[in-house]
């Protein structure tokens, strides 16, 4: 009996879950809880977190979960990490969906670095105005650097103040396009934009409106992520539920 836990909040996620539903699949969508009203799936969803590994993994054995896959986002590190623990102690196979890394290319300005601290490291001395495209949670580092007036694009409105005296908000949640971005980055005369590689295409539009507009991307690399099998495309997930997934995929 298959029954399917799929870890999303990705584009890539929303694109298996379509096809979950059309081959009849008995799928569960699972959602952190991020935002407020996140995007509706065409399979049964599931809203919040498990409680840790322990919680997953008891999730797991009370609804007789046969198969998981995690299609979360590359920086989403800690559900991926409790993902491969709870599976592997509970013998469940387990697949992670996950994009390519974007590529640097011909008249990109990039600027690569380790983490959030480096990206604020690598901000320039002299006052500048900077698209800060990576949500909200990493927003107070910037506090550091507070003499730059920031952009921020966020899913919801900020529920307090921000932790950025000189700031103005954006509220999307993408996929977005390259028209918009470019448009975006030109009204509000950026001169740098601070991005993490979450490759895919529901954020790569403002690297080509960088390129366009000539403007340095400060690029946030990918955590080291646990060993696990890996594929990159929601097709090749559908080939390892209907070939049997018996291996655990660790
Ligand atoms: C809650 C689900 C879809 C999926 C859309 C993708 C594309 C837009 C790239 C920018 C970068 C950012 C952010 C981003 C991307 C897609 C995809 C992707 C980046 C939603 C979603 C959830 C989240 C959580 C949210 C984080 C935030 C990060 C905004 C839904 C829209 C910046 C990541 O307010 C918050 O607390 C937001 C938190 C984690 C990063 C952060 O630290 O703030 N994503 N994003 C998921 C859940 O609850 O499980 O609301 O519908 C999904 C998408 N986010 O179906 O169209 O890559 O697939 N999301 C980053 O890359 O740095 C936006 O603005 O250019
Ligand atoms: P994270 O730091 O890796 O995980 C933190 C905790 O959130 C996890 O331990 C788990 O709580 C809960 N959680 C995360 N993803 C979950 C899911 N899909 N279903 C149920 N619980 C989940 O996660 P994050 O970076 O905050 O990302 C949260 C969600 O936003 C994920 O769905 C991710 O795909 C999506 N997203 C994230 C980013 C990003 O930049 N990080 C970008 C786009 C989309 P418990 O320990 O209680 O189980």
């Amino acid at each position: 009996m298959t029954r399917i836990l799929l870890l999303g909040g990705t584009t890539e996620a929303g694109a298996l879950a379509q096809l979950l539903a059309g081959a009849g699949c008995d799928a569960l969508y699972s959602y952190a809880g991020r935002t407020d009203a996140p995007r509706a799936q065409p399979i049964p969803t599931r809203v919040g977190g498990f409680g840790g590994v322990d919680g997953l993994a008891a999730f797991l054995a009370q609804n007789a979960i046969s198969h998981v896959v995690d299609a979360t986002h590359p920086f989403a590190a800690g559900i991926s990490a409790n993902a491969l623990a709870a599976c592997t102690r509970t013998g469940t196979p387990l697949i992670a969906l996950e994009r390519a890394p974007w590529q640097q290319g011909p008249g990109d300005d990039w600027h690569h670095v380790a983490d959030t601290a480096a990206a604020v490291q690598a901000l320039p001395e002299t006052p500048s105005r900077v698209f800060l495209a990576i949500g909200k949670q990493a927003l107070a580092s910037f506090a550091a650097r507070p003499h730059h007036h920031y952009l921020l694009r966020l899913v919801d409105p900020p529920q307090g103040p921000l932790p950025l005296p000189n700031a103005s908000v954006v509220i999307a949640r993408g996929p977005f396009d390259i028209a918009g971005d470019t448009a975006l980055l030109r009204a509000q005369a950026i001169t740098h934009i601070v991005a993490r590689n979450a490759g895919g295409q529901g954020a790569s539009a403002k690297l080509a409106a960088a390129r366009a507009l000539r403007l340095p991307v400060i690029m946030i690399d990918r955590p080291a992520l646990p060993q696990r099998q890996l594929v990159t495309s929601p097709g090749a997930v559908m080939a390892w539920l209907h070939h049997g997934a018996t291996d655990l995929g660790v």
